[in-house]
């Protein structure tokens, strides 16, 4: 062979690539990285509603929007399951919470499952898992885990960093960063492709912002959405809930009435002080500056009723943005490094949260239920070696497809039991090939927030759901007709064959996805178990 075949041999079975010059002019060799790396970035109950790039004018996120700006936004990301530990179950394992068995927030979780974090480890990959992840016992497929115990707290937070609990002065959305930048600058072994699982606590409830944050929105009045006053006609599941603004938002926890003179009335005024005590000297000082002066305007108000329930909607948009605000920060920092740091052409970014959230709708807060607002969780992505900027994607994707997605852009093969399906070729257009139908299924009952045991399937237009366990009720959406889902159409003759068809679409789902009857019997049982109510 000739020298210079020798030398091109060379080349091709070293990988090596031209890119830059140094500062001698010579050219900078440097190993092809093939594998991209990972940054998937969730939050914490963020509302799709409350990320400016979605367009619902509530606040202003221009960090995560860069993402979409960049990259794609999905339009109709939704969940399998709409609550915390479940839903990071079903990012983790790509399989429904019946298969991996995570089905609510109180029973264990099993590390010892496959999950593409240990798959992406074994291919080479340097795996962390920083902030919050909701699932007991240590991690497995990370090379580095730092977490937060549980929910997490909003001040001076306990975290476990690889197995160790220790406290952190200061605020967890920041610490969170600091900690995922840590990681990024120092810790990681730089000549491998990393995957950075970068969790925020917020904006969880109870919504405490940063002292920066304090005074953002004081001059803007919040108004709720158009069914704020839903009487929940024809839909008694939702009529039972214990989420509203109105009647279950707690004046004192939720919207930090803790006036010193203890005559505000609450049941969770004890959760509120303990949460006010953890604050350091400085902080509280700084809390009370801020907070009470409202107290004060509050208790002379004497408000009732429906300005009660505005008031209420008011302060907590407030808090709640307030929150996001310094997610934003973060996301920000981030992806500066990456920029800085030339790893933002071979690095995917993704921005989702566990679930969506209620900013009023139906007059509530919290989720759970397969309604729109709870069921869909916001989805932005992107990959500049692949995505096109300003790609909008309207697919129906959900938190299953995360596992498989990733896995296929790592090139690393995907498990055949992973019931997710890698959206890589919807989001740089390769094809628009995709299922017609997402099922969903909700088991933590009874429980806080009294939301019914349900499942259900949505495809483009309708929406089927049966509410079971203590009451056997079927409702039928035309979300064309009706988006924000007030008239269930399940007894209206007008749909039969829509009815119909809808039925069976469901039965073909729960068999292709290995759900039943007598699976939600099972998991009943355990629950009722873990909950000792058995
Ligand atoms: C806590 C909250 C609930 C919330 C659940 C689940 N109550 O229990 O409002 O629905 O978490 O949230 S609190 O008084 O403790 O704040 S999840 O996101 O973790 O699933
Ligand atoms: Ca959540």
């Amino acid at each position: 062979m000739k020298t210079f075949h020798i030398a091109i041999f060379l080349v091709a079975i070293l990988g090596f690539t031209n890119c830059k010059n140094n500062s001698n002019g010579e050219p900078i060799k440097k190993k092809k990285n093939t594998q991209p790396n990972i940054v998937f970035i969730m939050s914490d109950d963020h509302a799709y509603q409350a990320i400016s790039a979605y367009g619902y004018d509530l606040n202003n996120t221009p960090n995560i929007d860069r993402i979409a700006n960049e990259g794609a936004i999905f339009n109709r990301g939704f969940v399998t399951n709409s609550i915390c530990a479940p839903s990071r179950a079903v990012m983790l394992t790509g399989k429904h919470s019946h298969i991996n068995g995570k089905v609510d927030n109180i029973q264990a979780f099993d590390w010892n499952q496959d999950n593409f974090a240990k798959s992406l480890q074994e291919a080479g990959y340097q795996t962390a898992l920083i902030g919050k992840i909701h699932l007991n016992g240590l991690p497995q497929g990370f090379d580095y885990s730092n977490v937060l115990p549980g929910q997490g707290q909003y001040y001076n937070p306990d975290f476990i960093e690889n197995g160790v609990k220790k406290q952190y002065p200061g605020y967890v959305t920041t610490i969170t960063t600091d900690i995922a930048l840590d990681w990024l600058k120092n810790k990681r072994e730089k000549d491998k492709p990393f995957l950075l699982l970068y969790h925020q606590k917020a904006p969880h409830r109870t919504w405490m912002p940063e002292e920066k944050y304090f005074t953002l929105f004081d001059d803007r009045k919040f108004t709720p959405p158009a069914n704020f006053f839903d009487d929940y006609n024809n839909r008694p599941a939702a009529a039972m809930h214990e989420m509203g603004i109105y009647k279950d938002m707690d004046i004192v926890y939720d919207l930090k009435m803790l006036d010193k003179e203890g005559s505000i009335k609450s049941k969770k005024r004890n959760n509120a002080q303990w949460m006010y005590d953890r604050m350091d000297e400085k902080q509280r000082s700084a809390w009370d500056a801020y907070y009470n002066p409202i107290i004060k305007d509050f208790k002379s108000k004497k408000l009732e009723g429906k300005d009660m329930a505005l008031w209420k909607f008011d302060r907590y948009m407030k808090d709640y943005l307030r929150t996001i605000q310094s997610v934003d920060d973060g996301v920000g920092e981030i992806l500066d490094y990456l920029d800085k740091n030339n790893l933002s052409e071979n690095t995917i970014v993704v921005y989702t949260s566990d679930q969506g959230f209620y900013l009023g709708e139906h007059g509530w807060f919290d989720k759970r239920f397969m309604y729109e607002e709870s069921f869909r969780t916001p989805l932005l992505i992107k990959y500049p070696k692949e995505i096109k900027a300003g790609t909008n994607i309207d697919n129906l994707v959900q938190n299953l497809d995360f596992a498989p997605t990733f896995l296929d852009y790592a090139g690393v093969s995907i498990p055949k039991d992973i019931q997710g399906e890698s959206f890589r070729n919807i989001a740089n257009g390769k094809t628009n090939k995709w299922r017609d139908a997402i099922y969903y299924s909700y088991y933590e009952f009874p429980g806080e927030h009294h939301v019914k045991r349900h499942y259900g399937i949505r495809t483009d237009r309708y929406k089927l759901i049966h509410f079971y366990y203590d009451m056997d009720v079927w409702e039928l959406y035309d979300l064309e007709k009706d988006p924000s889902e007030m008239n269930n159409v399940y007894n209206d003759p007008t749909y039969d064959s829509i009815k119909e068809k809808m039925h069976q679409k469901l039965l073909d789902i729960r068999i292709k996805y290995k759900d039943s009857d007598d699976l939600d019997k099972e998991n009943l049982e355990l629950y009722l178990k873990a909950k000792n109510m058995k």
